[in-house]
């Protein structure tokens, strides 16, 4: 700012007002340009935190998904499937709203792996991701739990109506062909589990939806159990 008005308190105003700097007139033209190059100095320097800031958030964002993020299968994590159950859960809780929790598991994975090899076993994972992912319902959260493991989150959906995806999943697997093992067929069992009104805590939930898919396990694996 130049301007003819030099007291303090003029200075005072006119830097309060929004001003970077303040020459009372008549101003020497060294000085303006010494204090303009002053003034760029600085601005490069903020241009230059501003940059670094904004690499640093885009790298935090970036190492922020990796660690919910399961690396094979690009499906949540187990560590944000406690944090997705915990908030359902919470909101079935608060609205009333049925929630289910579906854990789905390769059978005779280890075979799969014996058989084909580790890698086949890998794309076995990978292509059951890639079958889970287009089915309904859409609001269903899919995450792969490590191992040959995932698990299916339906909010607003009970036990009854879970069935309904659960068998869609099973089919769907059930009829796949899957790339690297031939002949071969795949099949998954499925465990469901409901909360009973408020009873239940988040991790019995998971423990139950375990329960029921060990149920399948021994009842003939390729078909879904309930807990009740
Ligand atoms: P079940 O029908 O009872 O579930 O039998 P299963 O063979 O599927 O179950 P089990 O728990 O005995 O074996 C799971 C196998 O999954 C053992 C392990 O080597 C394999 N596995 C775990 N994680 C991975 C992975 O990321 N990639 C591959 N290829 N194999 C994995
Ligand atoms: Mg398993
Ligand atoms: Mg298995």
């Amino acid at each position: 700012m130049l301007t003819v008005k030099d007291t303090t308190a003029d200075k005072v105003t006119g830097l309060e007002s929004g001003a970077d700097d303040y020459l009372p007139k008549p101003y020497s033209e060294i000085e303006l340009n010494a204090r303009i190059y002053a003034a760029l100095r600085m601005k490069r320097l903020q241009d230059e935190q501003l940059l670094k800031n904004r690499q640093l958030q885009e790298m935090l964002t970036k190492v922020e998904t990796l660690a919910i993020t399961d690396p094979l299968t690009g499906l949540f994590n187990r560590r944000r499937f406690e944090n997705i159950l915990e908030l359902e859960f919470k909101r079935t809780i608060r609205y009333k709203t049925p929630l289910s929790c579906m854990l789905v598991d390769i059978d005779h994975f280890k075979s799969i792996n014996d058989t084909f090899g580790h890698h086949a076993g890998d794309c076995v994972l990978k292509e059951v991701a890639l079958v889970l992912q287009p089915l309904p319902p859409r609001s269903g959260h899919r995450g792969a739990l490590g191992g040959e493991e995932f698990v299916v989150i339906l909010p607003s959906v009970g036990l009854e109506g879970a069935l309904v995806p659960a068998n869609r999943i099973l089919q769907s697997i059930s009829e796949h062909v899957f790339s690297e093992v031939g002949e071969r067929k795949v099949t998954v069992s499925i465990g469901l589990a409901a909360p009973e009104r408020e009873r239940h805590v988040r991790q019995q939930l998971a423990q139950l939806a375990d329960v029921a898919m060990y149920n399948a396990k021994r009842l003939g694996r390729n078909r879904v159990e309930t807990a009740r």
